[in-house]
């Protein structure tokens, strides 16, 4: 068995967290056995990294060792959780994963994707995931959400040209392997965000039963 690797991108408030709650109900429901999980975080270790990478701090964190955190992160969170499951012939379904890594810190900050191709080479070895699900929608209109929750974290607290060049970077990535992307239109009201996921549903179970 080798389980099924399906991952939720997307922008600022996007909506990932609240349908990937959804998606995860629809997809028990439909029999499937399901890990759920996310990044930067998913082992405790993992979440200890994540609080590093997200907390405001006084000392500015440099690009590189943002980079290398993500990485460290997914190391630890591949070896203890994702591949464990895989092997289990679990579907995995992740909120976040390598492509916020050339979103964020490729396309956000600037760092070269020949980079973090390295890096997910050395990480990840051949693993990607099977499917990925970008939630889109205009930069104003997600961070207007993530606004309306209170609180910003250390990303949050960024321009809106960087949040625009991460938009960028999901949709060029997502044009350039039609096969693996699934673009979902994430501004529109919630249930019909939810309606275009149903409409996936069986394409997900039918790779689900392999
Ligand atoms: N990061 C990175 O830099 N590099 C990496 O490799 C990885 C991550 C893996 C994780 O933070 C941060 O780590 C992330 C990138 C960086 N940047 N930030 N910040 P996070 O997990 O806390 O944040 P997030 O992934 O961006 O999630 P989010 O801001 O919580 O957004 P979301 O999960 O997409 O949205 P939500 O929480 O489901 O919804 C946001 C609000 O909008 C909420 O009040 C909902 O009720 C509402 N909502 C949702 N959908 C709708 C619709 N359709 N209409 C109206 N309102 C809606």
């Amino acid at each position: 068995m080798s389980g099924l690797f399906i991952t939720l991108e997307g922008p600022e408030g996007a909506g990932k967290s609240t349908n990937r709650d959804y998606l995860a109900e629809r997809l028990r429901a439909a029999g499937c056995d399901l890990l759920l999980t996310r990044e930067p975080g998913g082992t405790p270790l993992a979440e200890r990294i994540r609080e590093l990478l997200l907390a405001p701090s006084a000392e500015p964190m440099a690009a590189d060792t943002e980079l290398l955190l993500v990485f460290a992160a997914r190391a630890q969170h591949l070896a203890q959780v994702i591949r464990p499951a895989l092997a289990a012939g679990k579907v995995v379904l992740c909120d976040r994963f390598t492509d916020a890594t050339y979103a964020y810190q490729g396309g956000g900050r600037g760092l070269a994707a020949e980079r973090i191709a390295v890096l997910e080479q050395f990480v990840q070895g051949e693993l990607r995931p099977d499917l990925t699900l970008v939630f889109d929608l205009p930069v104003e209109v997600g961070l207007a959400r993530a606004a309306a929750r209170g609180r910003l974290d250390r990303f949050e607290q960024e321009a809106q040209d960087f949040f625009e060049a991460v938009r960028q970077t999901y949709l060029a990535r997502a044009r350039l392997a039609p096969q693996r992307y699934r673009l979902l239109d994430a501004a529109q009201p919630l249930a019909a965000v939810q309606a275009q996921l149903d409409r996936l549903l069986p394409e997900l179970l039918e790779r689900a039963r392999g």
